[in-house]
């Protein structure tokens, strides 16, 4: 009997040896999973092979009696349960997020932190109440600068013990596609993406977007908690610390997965390209080392939060090893770099991705 659930969960999280594994540990406890390749190649991601990045344990709340408590600089506090979330004018909003430590291994030094490949970026269709009709109901006091939200997870810092909180500036909270969400993909959150509300905010790496929420506070300086001030901030020596904030433009291939044998024939390739900074404008692919560059031609321009689709097709000029490379561009003029920026905690690797295929 117990045999047979070992087996079933195997084949779905597993390690990266399993060839039809959908997900790959990268850590066992506290539960942070990597989506495989093989599972990014959808433009929603099904809730059971998005990634998950939790700095501790999940909590264990009681779903019914959850409420977000929302005050600070505000004139009338709220306290709302999930009902109440509910009954409140629904926003749905479809939103690529990416670890801000995705892709860490491929920076050299290896930064301490989790060993993230390149699976720890997903796109979902969240639904819930829009962040800012919950702080007009709630009533912004003059001074407000900043909206903490605190999950209901909390541990061992290297300082202490504290929650898992964040801020963002008043601008990105009043954003109406900053939400307070309930579902993920027309579900119910899960337990391990932050069930039964979390906020989700479009463009940020993932950090911002606090899971298991319980308080969202309006407060009128910057704050500077652990998870603030001594993670997810760009250290580089000799220069001052940045936050990290909006994901850094990249791309990926889905097709054909890195190490496969490819036919001689003419072959789709592609993946997907994000940016946190403007919306992606092009997307190139080199088939072979050097400087040639080929452009890609991109899906319809969709969703302006969710990642978008690239292709084209290819046709191995000989047999052996080939090395393809791809790059994006957004609007706003950022191209993804060769190599991403060292950074002493490993943020916002967005280098250039290669795959490599044998033809035969
Ligand atoms: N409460 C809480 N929220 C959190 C975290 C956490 O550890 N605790 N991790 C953050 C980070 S770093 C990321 S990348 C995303 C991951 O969301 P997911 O696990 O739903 O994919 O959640 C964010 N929200
Ligand atoms: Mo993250």
């Amino acid at each position: 009997m117990s045999r047979v659930v070992r087996t079933r969960r195997a084949g779905r999280a597993a390690s990266h040896r399993d060839e039809r594994a959908r997900q790959l540990v990268v850590r066992a406890d506290p539960r942070n999973v990597e989506s495989a390749r093989r599972a990014l190649g959808a433009y929603l991601t099904p809730a059971a092979d998005r990634f998950v990045r939790s700095n501790f344990a999940v909590p264990r709340l009681r779903l019914r009696d959850h409420r977000v408590r929302v005050g600070g600089l505000v004139q009338q506090p709220l306290h709302l349960d999930v009902e109440e979330l509910r009954s409140l004018p629904q926003r749905t909003v479809t939103v690529t997020t990416e670890c801000a430590g995705n892709g860490r291994t491929d920076l050299s030094p290896l930064p301490p932190g989790e060993p993230w490949q390149g699976g720890a970026v997903s796109t979902a269709r969240w639904t819930g109440v829009a962040l800012p009709l919950l702080l007009e109901r709630a009533g912004i006091r003059p001074g407000a600068m900043e909206v903490l939200a605190t999950g209901a997870d909390s541990g061992p810092v290297t300082l202490g013990h504290a929650a898992y909180a964040r801020s963002v500036p008043l601008a990105t909270a009043l954003d109406p596609d900053t939400i307070v969400a309930l579902e993920m993909n027309g579900r119910p959150l899960l337990a391990a993406h932050g069930a039964p509300v979390r906020l989700v905010v479009p463009g940020w790496y993932g950090m911002a977007s606090v899971k298991w929420l319980s308080q969202l506070e309006v407060v009128g300086e910057r704050f500077a908690g652990y998870f603030q001030s001594h993670r997810y901030v760009y250290r580089e020596p000799g220069k001052a610390p940045e936050p990290v904030t909006r994901m850094r433009v990249k791309s990926m291939f889905t097709a054909p997965l890195d190490g496969s044998r490819v036919e001689m024939g003419p072959l789709r390739v592609g993946g997907f390209a994000w940016s946190g900074t403007g919306r992606i404008a092009r997307v190139e692919v080199a088939f072979a080392g050097g400087e040639e560059w080929i452009e890609a031609r991109l899906a319809a321009d969709g969703e302006s939060h969710a990642w978008r689709g690239w292709e084209l097709i290819w046709t191995p000029p000989w047999r052996g090893r080939h090395v393809l490379r791809c790059r994006a561009t957004d609007d706003a003029g950022n191209v993804q770099p060769d190599a991403g920026r060292w950074n002493e905690l490993g943020y916002g690797a967005n280098g250039v991705q290669s795959i490599a295929v044998y033809a035969s």
